[in-house]
């Protein structure tokens, strides 16, 4: 059995983990093997990372990125490409073009530095398929609030940041088009399920 790579990526609040969880049950019922995963925090060094992330509050932009960076490092080396290398479908929730889309357009740090960085963390590991949960960042930010309570460091950020990560998707799936699908993130849990399935029922069909 091949190993498949997949990315969920998006917004806030976008449904990625709710859509991981239901993605894995259905594979594992078609009998694939399948883990998932997320960043940061796929590895122990990743949780410690991920709480210095998420929850202190005085990283500096570049600090910030290092972190990220550090995280998919140890992940890459250590889980993802294990696993593939094993036949597994790894399910990963967000992966480099988060680095773009939150540390390029939302922190405005510089997009060869962060492209430096993140061929050093992923040494060429590329997603054999990304999707991409497109959500209004309003709705996107409530149902994070609803869904955690207190918001983390970065759900804290203002509204003007959201949307120049939410642009930073949009222009990453036209540039990639062979490897971004756009998944409609408005509709309810099952529809966006059913059309997860149909686009990975023709990457599983074809490899
Ligand atoms: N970050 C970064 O800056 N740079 C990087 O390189 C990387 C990450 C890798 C990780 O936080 C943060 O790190 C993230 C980007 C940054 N910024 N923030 N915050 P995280 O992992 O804690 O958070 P997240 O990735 O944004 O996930 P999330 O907020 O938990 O959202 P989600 O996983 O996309 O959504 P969900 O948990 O599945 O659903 C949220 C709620 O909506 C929940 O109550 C669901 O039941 C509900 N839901 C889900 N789908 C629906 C539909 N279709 N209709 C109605 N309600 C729904």
């Amino acid at each position: 059995m091949s190993s498949l790579f997949v990315t969920f990526e998006g917004g806030e609040g976008a449904g990625k983990s709710t859509q991981i969880a239901l993605t894995y049950d259905w594979l594992l019922c078609l009998g694939y093997q399948v883990i998932t995963t997320r960043e940061p925090g796929g590895t122990e060094l990743g949780k410690g990372i991920r709480q210095l992330l998420l929850q202190s509050g005085d990283a500096v932009d570049r600090a910030e990125l290092l972190l990220f960076a550090a995280d998919r490092s140890q992940h890459v080396e250590t889980k993802i490409r294990p696993r593939l290398e094993q036949g597994f479908i790894v399910l990963c929730d967000r992966y480099s073009d988060s680095t773009i889309a939150y540390q390029h357009y939302g922190r405005g740090l510089d997009l060869d530095l962060i492209s430096s960085l993140n061929s050093i963390a992923t040494q060429g590991l590329k997603p054999d398929l990304t999707l991409w949960l497109d959500l209004d960042v309003n709705i996107g930010l409530d149902r994070a609030k609803q869904s955690s309570g207190k918001p983390d460091r970065m759900e804290r950020l203002s509204i003007e940041f959201h949307q120049r990560v939410a642009q930073g998707f949009r222009e990453l799936a036209e540039k990639e088009i062979d490897r971004i699908v756009r998944i409609n993130a408005s509709e309810n849990i099952d529809n966006i399920q059913s059309q997860i399935q149909t686009i990975l029922k023709s990457h599983l069909v074809y490899r």
